[in-house]
């Protein structure tokens, strides 16, 4: 499964959103370097269409989809050459799909670290950069005789110069002006800043749900990553409440749903996750594809029997079947595609499969 890894400098937040987002318990603490193991979990990824479909079908149950998220170890100015955990972070983040930056901006006396998430952003990038730097210059010449046998290679060869040249003027890769060409012809270097990022800024209480505050992050980052403010504090507390007191919570506080769940929809959507549903009276729910996949992959998502005696789907997009009103009436209506094994599924299809084994 497709991760996405947190990303900071100690005491920024990850672990507390880490919590917040999946329902872990993972050790927060005000000390830096609380964080020493890497922890896994999943992150609920809320879905209107999904809530639709759930209260059209009076579904007694509602599964939404999830995103995996990893809690890594903070990252210090020298990490790269093994300050602080050093390479401890450094496998935590090259095992992740796509990278979270929890850039902190709140200010706490009793929490040790700054309050200006563009250093923490300074302070990460040299280090993501240094770390792809060391490891792009020490593979180049072996590419470069290997290109000499096999001339196939010199794409990648002449990619990896570009990144060196970007890398060395102290740009990641995620910033630089790379195709998609040259950006897979990197990808079996590992290089930690050519994966997807998405930034959270963490907000201090009296900053919640004032975009202005992440403005600077936006500034920087603004067409390369999604930027998102969040008080992690504050709604990891009141993750912890009941829903009906949580929801009063927020709403006093003038903050809506908060941003967790936009937290989680766009580290979803960072990976290029694709859904689609099933609906009942049972149950509604959403199910995870990747894109281009047919119709007999997708029944496998749900069960294996069902990708291997695949007959045929029936399909509607959500919206559609929605102004229907019930899956029956759109069997009526003669609104149900009947789709065979070549079936590209869409985002947002609603499938029920036929099969036998
Ligand atoms: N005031 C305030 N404190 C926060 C906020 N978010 C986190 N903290 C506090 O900051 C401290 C560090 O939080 P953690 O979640 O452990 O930070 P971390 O990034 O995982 O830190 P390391 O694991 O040490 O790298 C804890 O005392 C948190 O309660 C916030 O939004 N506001
Ligand atoms: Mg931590």
């Amino acid at each position: 499964m497709e991760r996405i890894g947190l990303v900071g400098l100690p005491n920024s937040g990850k672990s507390s959103l880490f919590n917040a987002l999946t329902g872990g318990n993972a050790l927060v603490a005000s000390h830096p370097f609380s964080t020493t193991e890497t922890s896994v979990g999943v992150a609920q990824v809320p879905d209107h269409r999904l809530e639709a479909l759930a209260r059209m079908s009076a579904s007694r149950k509602v599964v939404h989809a999830g995103v995996e998220l990893v809690d890594i170890a903070g990252l210090v100015a020298g990490s790269s050459t093994g300050e602080g955990l050093g390479n401890r972070f450094l496998a935590g983040i090259r095992e992740a799909d796509a990278i979270c930056l929890v850039l902190r901006a709140f200010e706490d006396p009793n929490v040790a670290g700054g309050d200006d998430p563009v250093d923490d952003l300074g302070v990460l990038e040299l280090e993501l950069v240094l770390a792809d730097l060391a490891s792009a210059e020490s593979q180049l010449e072996r590419r470069r005789k290997a290109a000499k046998q096999d001339r196939s290679l010199e794409g990648q060869v002449a990619a990896l110069e570009k990144a060196i040249r970007a890398l060395a003027a102290g740009t990641p890769l995620y910033r630089a002006a790379l195709g998609r060409d040259e950006r897979d012809e990197l990808r079996p270097f590992f290089m930690l800043t050519n994966k997807p990022v998405l930034a959270v800024v963490n907000l201090g209480e009296d900053a919640a749900g004032d975009d202005a505050a992440a403005k600077p992050i936006v500034e920087e980052l603004g067409g390369t990553a999604e930027v998102l403010g969040v008080s992690v504090r504050l709604e990891a507390e009141a993750a912890q409440l009941a829903p009906a007191d949580r929801a009063e919570l927020m709403e006093g506080l003038g903050l809506g749903e908060g941003a967790l769940p936009r937290v989680a929809q766009a580290a979803y959507r960072l990976l290029g996750r694709r859904t689609f549903f099933t609906t009942g009276d049972k149950e509604s729910r959403a199910w995870t594809f990747r894109a281009g996949a047919k119709a007999p992959e997708c029944a496998g998502v749900i069960h294996s029997d069902l990708q291997r005696g695949f007959i045929r789907a029936e399909v509607v997009h959500w919206d559609e079947l929605l102004g229907l009103g019930s899956w029956s009436a759109a069997r009526e209506a003669g609104k149900l595609r009947v789709e065979g094994k070549e079936y590209e599924v869409a985002d947002g299809d609603v499938l029920e499969i036929r099969f036998n084994v």
